[in-house]
């Protein structure tokens, strides 16, 4: 297949296009670079020593003889991602082009808004293109678990049947996201719906859970293919965040209580259930929703679990309890469905003994890079004035569109 996987060169992207292009595929990146953008801004750096990203290509090439197309653009210049699409054809486009970090929208009123306006023009950009240039395409999108939030019944994928007043109607989840971030995929959501069903597009939204880990196969044929791996309190993700913090023997950074419960999945499961989404289109005119987790854990369990690894490896690590800079249920019912993507095919990888073991050895094989000053959560959903509000700049993209 023809495959373009937007934001190509982030955490989710760079591996999911190696894996595509080994397996076979066409693939075509697109990034404009906002990403390695928001480290200078937030003054961080992943863990992980990443290349440019012309160098991981070439390095790719050269290991693997596959090559792998590059357009450096904007997916908010509707002139740009058009002529892309209408250059590469693609069968499916895999959209991760957006602005990720629930606290990088809570800094202050510019990066809120900057989130909305870079996520929801997007991804109204990527459904223009494709109806005007490649109608056929099937749009593979990533949203968010977290758009559901914890409603205290169990959530579906994506539509629930719904009785009232002796009536019936299948309708789509209702949504009570966390962040304005959270929100922007509501957003995307609903502008994805409505366009499969006036213009018969076909899509997959999934719903994916918190992400961790670095290693694929492919990325680890060589450093130069290496991924990143975020830590800061803004783009690190809990478990990435918890294992550094072990390695550098600093507590556990627990927000309030940790019965926050969410799902979680290793990257090696992110690649494969894009290709699943891919091989088994939607319809022309459908909407699918995937949830795209594999299991589910409380904050406090992850924190426990990471705590007992980090004991079988000699390193003695405590868990705080900080006040929650968030605003989110420490203690909820959870049970969300999730087993759309394991009747394609999918065969999960739990986190285990061996896979924390590995995600702690990176983290003290690079710990020379750490900065431990961005362990502790900085951005606070309540507080008018962030710190990094003196600090920030917000990217030209806003401007631009
Ligand atoms: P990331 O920030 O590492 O990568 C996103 C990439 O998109 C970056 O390379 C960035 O430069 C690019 N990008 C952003 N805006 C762009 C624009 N306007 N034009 C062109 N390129 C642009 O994020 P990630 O962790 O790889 O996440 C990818 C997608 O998956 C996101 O949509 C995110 O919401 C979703 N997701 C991620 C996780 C996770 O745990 N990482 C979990 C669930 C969902
Ligand atoms: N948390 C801590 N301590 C920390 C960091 C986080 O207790 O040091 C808690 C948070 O309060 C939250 C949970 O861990 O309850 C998850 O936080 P996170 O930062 O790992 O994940 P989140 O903000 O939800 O966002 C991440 C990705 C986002 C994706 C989302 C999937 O950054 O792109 O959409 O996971 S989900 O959570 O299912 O919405």
């Amino acid at each position: 297949m023809r495959m373009c996987v937007l934001g190509g060169d982030g955490y989710c992207g760079w591996a999911t296009a190696l894996y595509l292009s080994r397996r076979g595929h066409e693939v075509a990146i697109i990034d404009n670079y906002l990403r390695r953008q928001w480290d200078f801004e937030l003054g961080t750096q992943t863990l992980t020593p990443i290349l440019p990203l012309n160098d991981r290509l070439r390095i790719w090439q050269e290991i693997t003889g596959l090559s792998i197309e590059l357009m450096v653009g904007d997916v908010t210049d509707y002139s740009f991602v058009s002529t892309a699409f209408a250059d590469f054809q693609p069968d499916a486009v895999i959209h991760f082009a957006e602005q990720r970090a629930a606290p990088y929208s809570m800094i202050d009123q510019k990066h809120a808004v900057f989130t909305q306006v870079n996520n929801v023009v997007g991804t109204l950009n990527v459904l223009f293109a494709m109806r005007e240039f490649c109608p056929e395409c099937h749009l593979v999108k990533l949203g968010t678990m977290g758009e559901y939030g914890t409603p205290n019944i169990d959530i579906e994928e994506g539509y629930i049947r719904v009785e009232h007043n002796g009536r019936s109607d299948v309708l789509p989840y209702p949504k009570q996201p966390g962040s304005f971030y959270h929100l922007s995929k509501v957003h995307d959501s609903h502008n994805i719906m409505f366009a499969c069903k006036i213009w018969e597009l076909r899509a997959t939204d999934l719903n994916q859970g918190v992400v961790y880990g670095t290693v694929t196969d492919e990325t680890a044929l060589d450093e130069g293919l290496i991924n990143r791996f975020d830590y800061d309190d803004v783009f690190g993700t809990v478990l990435n965040r918890f294992c550094i913090q072990a390695a550098c023997g600093h507590p556990l950074t627990v927000y309030g209580e940790g019965g926050q419960t969410r799902g979680f999945l290793d990257i090696r499961d992110t690649v494969r259930c894009i290709e699943l989404a891919c091989l088994n289109p939607a319809n022309a005119g459908e909407c699918r929703v995937f949830n795209q987790f594999t299991e589910q854990f409380s904050v406090l369990e992850l924190a426990q679990m990471v705590q007992e690894a980090s004991r079988k490896m000699g390193m003695e690590v405590e868990i705080d309890h900080l006040p929650s800079p968030r605003v989110e249920a420490q203690h909820h019912y959870y049970n969300a469905k999730h087993s759309k993507l394991i009747d394609l095919g999918l065969r999960p990888h739990y986190l285990g003994e061996s896979l924390l073991d590995s995600l702690l050895n990176i983290t003290v094989k690079y710990q020379d890079r750490v900065d431990i000053s961005q362990f502790l959560p900085q951005v606070n959903w309540k507080s008018p004035r962030n710190r990094r509000t003196r600090l920030a700049t917000v990217p030209a993209a806003t401007a631009s569109s």
